[in-house]
């Protein structure tokens, strides 16, 4: 398959699996899982059940899950619909996890932390490379890093999705430090 095609349908899957599977008239179960069988038939962008398998393998961000006998399909996370539950166990996250944004987003961050905006979840990334290219997706990005055992050790559940992203419900100011350009943490109430 063509790289452009793939992408096309990854975007898609993104939008029926995370956000709106009423699109295309698919259900969704409680735990986010939709039948394969099903996306074949009702989607309007026509590929195989060979190819979704070439998507899921390859997808550069590993978006997608299937079940064990392929059936069934779910978006790893990411999702905006509320009454999804992925079933995430709490885990112990590592000392640091970082946050890309844009300076944009920064006063409101600074007065009430990272919140989950349309998502079910704050998503940290947990290298600053990886946090770079999520702040990159909306323009200049700009590197938070979040002191999340601390976090942990207060009480504050943290998530571990399926393809490594991990997820919480909010994070405090206190916790956060900007991570200038010359990489030496500052925290973000003293600028
Ligand atoms: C910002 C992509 C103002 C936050 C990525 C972010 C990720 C605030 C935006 C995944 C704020 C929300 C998620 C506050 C947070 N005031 N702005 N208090 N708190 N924000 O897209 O983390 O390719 O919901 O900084 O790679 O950007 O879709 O979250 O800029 O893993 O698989 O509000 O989406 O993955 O944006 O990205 P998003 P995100 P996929």
């Amino acid at each position: 398959m063509k790289e452009k095609d793939k992408k096309q349908i990854s975007k898609f899957l993104s939008l029926i699996l995370r956000h709106q599977p009423e699109k295309i008239g698919l259900q969704l179960d409680k735990n986010g899982w939709a039948w394969v069988i099903d996306i074949l038939e009702k989607s309007k962008l026509k590929f195989t059940l060979k190819e979704l398998e070439e998507i899921v393998m390859t997808n550069d961000k590993k978006r997608f899950s299937f079940n064990d006998d392929k059936t069934k399909i779910r978006a790893n996370q990411g999702h905006s619909l509320k009454t999804i539950n992925l079933e995430l166990k709490t885990q112990v996250p590592p000392k640091v996890l970082f946050h890309g944004t844009i300076e944009k987003f920064i006063p409101s961050i600074k007065l009430e932390g990272l919140q989950k905006m349309n998502r079910q979840h704050v998503h940290l990334s947990p290298d600053q490379e990886t946090a770079i290219k999520v702040g990159s997706r909306r323009g200049k990005p700009i590197i938070l890093s979040i002191n999340a055992l601390q976090m942990h050790n207060e009480g504050y559940a943290f998530y571990h999705s399926e393809n490594g992203v991990w997820l919480t419900d909010n994070v405090p100011v206190d916790f956060i430090n900007l991570i200038p350009n010359n990489l030496t943490s500052e925290k973000l109430l003293d600028e």
